[in-house]
This record gives C-alpha cells, structure tokens and sequence, in this order.
C-alpha cells in the first residue's frame, strides 16, 4: 500500500491536496449545464490545480487550449480530431489518462 501511494504521490501533487487520481471525477459530474463539451470554468471548478488558459477568450475549452497548458497531452497522436475541437467525454478521459501516465512515469 505504501508502496502504491508513493507512485501516485506525483499525481496527488497536480490534483491538488486531498484528491487522488482514483477520485478524478467522472466527465458526467463536472459538465455542469450538460452541453457535453467543457467550459473554462468547469474543467477549472473539477480541477482547480491544473491551470488551462483561455488563449481565445471565449470561455469554452478547446483542445489548442489544453494542448498548450498540458503540453503532455497531444489530441492529434490518439486519434482525435484536435485543432480547435472542443473538449467532450473522449477527450477529457483522455486528459486524465495522461495525467495519470504522468504520475506513473
Ligand atoms: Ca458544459
Ligand atoms: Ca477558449
């Protein structure tokens, strides 16, 4: 057990104190007005510690958004459309899986 939580300890570090990747929540949960993209605000109300910037201004997330903040994450390389899509399930599952790639590494 110690063991286990020494290898997310990165993890728990970029969520924030007290919420573990297991805890990241569902896509369902933090899409507030579900519209099924995210905005600035919600993807920032689930995780307030990882910062996106809103280059364009518009108060939705795109993916060049993410991309930009997250440089781990690259859209285009797992099969999405990236470029200015904005960021529904698939790609926020994919967000957390990086994030989670990250803390294991
Ligand atoms: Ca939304
Ligand atoms: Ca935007």
């Amino acid at each position: 057990m110690i063991k286990k939580f020494l290898r997310l300890s990165p993890l728990l570090v970029a969520f924030g104190a007290g919420i573990a990747l297991a805890q990241a929540p569902a896509f369902s949960t933090i899409d507030v007005d579900e519209d099924g993209v995210l905005s600035i605000a919600e993807f920032q109300t689930a995780l307030p510690v990882v910062a996106v910037t809103d280059a364009n201004g518009d108060g939705m997330l795109n993916q060049n958004e993410v991309e930009a903040s997250i440089p781990s994450v690259t859209f285009a390389d797992h099969g999405f459309q990236g470029g200015s899509g904005l960021v529904g399930e698939a790609e926020y599952d994919h967000i957390i899986e990086v994030l989670l790639e990250g803390a294991d590494s």
